[in-house]
């Protein structure tokens, strides 16, 4: 421990003075453990620690990913050693080819070691754990160098993970100190910074800018939320395409063509002119095939009991094919509860609509609190919203916001457009819901493409500067 201590101190992977971290916090103490790699025996020391504490916390694993991109030399120099199979998590967007998140055998089921430099809040380490989760495999226990004891701990073990570290920040500055490296005031300093931002509930980041991997890994976040974000961080998509088209045949080419676009597709079913039930269950196998959820926009809008039946049963039979529906607040709480009867076994989620696109709306004000209200009080079936931008901010909750298209402006019917950079970046919303922008092009793969960018994009640029 002196030694790894010393020879940190010596190659300057943690320096003392006053740092702004990416949270924005003044810290009197700084890691930069990407140094290592300029020093391989001190980089072989400390692979070889983190490979024992891993051993000697009796941690079960088959395969091993390192947090991008400190700990790949680390993970990598643990597995060649050790022989064990490694995974690495791409972390850049990639445009060419198959966009695959994770490289290596991947066998669900399997489980997979997290090996990570330093942990602050846990962010990092969550994230590469919700990619990993969303390829199927199970992640237990995260191996970190530094617990800089701000949080990370208590807010992986609220995902199922535990923390194994070589050493805490109190227990490194307690040596360097003993070593003559550093002097009183500067472990004062240090002291008195670890209990002024020692956050033991979940660290509280702005909503906007967690990613969507990490709001898919919090404890309450409901499953097709959560199925959500993590194909939309798989997919590298938000967007969702509003089909609004009268022919059935149209319907399942424009799935078929730009399933692997979209996130989510958006459906009038009332509006087609030969629904089938054989459409549902076509739609049904094009959205498992392209890995995106079906959106029946019917804003339910009447008492729990017609309401329910309007969903399960007539000539649509909605929730045996649709993932999500939506409601309007005005019925109260017994329209999302008649849903919620017939939806939540079938593993279904709601909508609630607190704002509209439409000029002249009503769902405003105190009418999109109450909308808002009443999402919260039924946190096993609602998942989010329709809304024009950020209206809860509650990170569990998604934000879907219709009326956007390239160029501002509207409809002669009252619609009213906004940019894709609007509504995700200046309004805080997660989806952006397109329909004739897409539609009324010569090529829609093409423009699907251009706003799958444009909004995947704005949600990059939200994030950036976030952990
Ligand atoms: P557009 O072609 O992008 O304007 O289509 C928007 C779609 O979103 C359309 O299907 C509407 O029914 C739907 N929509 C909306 O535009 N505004 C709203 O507030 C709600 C739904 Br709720």
């Amino acid at each position: 421990m002196e030694l790894l201590a010393a020879e940190l101190h010596r190659v300057q992977a943690l320096k003392f003075g006053r740092f702004t971290l990416k949270s924005g916090i003044l810290s009197p103490v700084y890691f930069d453990l990407r140094v290592i790699v300029s020093h391989p025996a001190l980089l072989n020391q400390v692979a070889g620690l983190l490979y024992q504490t891993a051993q000697d916390a009796g941690v079960q694993y088959d395969t091993v990913c390192g947090v991008p991109y400190t700990a790949l030399p680390l993970a990598t120099m643990i597995c060649a050693v050790h022989l064990l199979p490694m995974l690495i998590r791409r972390k850049e967007a990639k445009d060419h080819g198959i966009k695959r998140r994770v490289e290596g055998a991947i066998t669900p089921g399997e489980t997979c070691l997290i090996i990570e430099d330093v942990v602050t809040s846990g962010s990092s380490v969550l994230e590469t754990a919700a990619v990993l989760r969303g390829e199927g495999l199970r992640v237990a226990d995260a191996i970190v160098l530094v617990d800089r004891e701000q949080g990370g701990r208590e807010k992986l073990a609220e995902s199922g993970i535990r923390l194994h570290a070589i050493c805490t920040l109190t227990q490194l500055m307690g040596v360097l100190q003993r070593l003559g490296k550093v002097d009183a005031e500067t472990v004062e300093n240090v002291r008195r910074f670890i209990a002024e931002n020692k956050v033991t509930a979940p660290v509280q980041e702005p909503h906007a800018a967690l990613s969507y991997a990490t709001r898919a890994a919090l404890p309450d976040t409901h499953p097709v939320a959560k199925r959500l974000l993590l194909l939309m961080e798989k997919k590298e998509s938000n967007l969702c395409v509003s089909a609004d088209v009268t022919e059935a045949a149209e319907l399942l080419r424009l799935a078929a063509e730009l399933g692997p676009s979209i996130c989510m597709l958006k459906t009038h079913v009332d509006i087609l002119d030969d629904f089938t039930p054989d459409v549902s269950s076509r739609l049904r196998a094009l959205a498992d095939r392209h890995d995106f959820l079906i959106f029946e926009d019917r804003k339910f809008a009447d008492i729990g009991n017609t309401v329910k039946r309007q969903y399960e049963g007539g000539v649509f039979k909605i929730s045996s094919w649709a993932d999500v529906v939506n409601v309007h607040a005005v019925p109260g709480p017994g329209v999302v509860q008649g849903l919620q009867e017939a939806g939540e076994a079938l593993g279904r989620g709601c909508l609630v609509i607190a704002e509209m696109s439409s000029k002249g709306s009503l769902a405003t004000g105190e009418y999109t609190k109450a909308a808002v209200a009443l999402a919260e009080e039924h946190p096993t079936f609602v998942f989010g919203f329709i809304s024009g931008g950020k209206v809860s901010e509650r990170p569990q909750f998604l934000h879907l916001t219709p009326g956007v298209r390239m160029q501002p402006g509207g409809d002669p019917l009252g619609q009213q457009y906004q940019t894709p950079r609007d509504v995700i970046v200046n309004g805080g919303s997660d989806i952006i819901i397109v329909g004739r922008g897409i539609l009324s092009s010569q090529n829609r793969h093409e423009a699907a493409e251009e706003y799958r960018r444009a909004g995947w994009g704005a949600y990059v640029a939200r994030t950036r500067g976030g952990e």
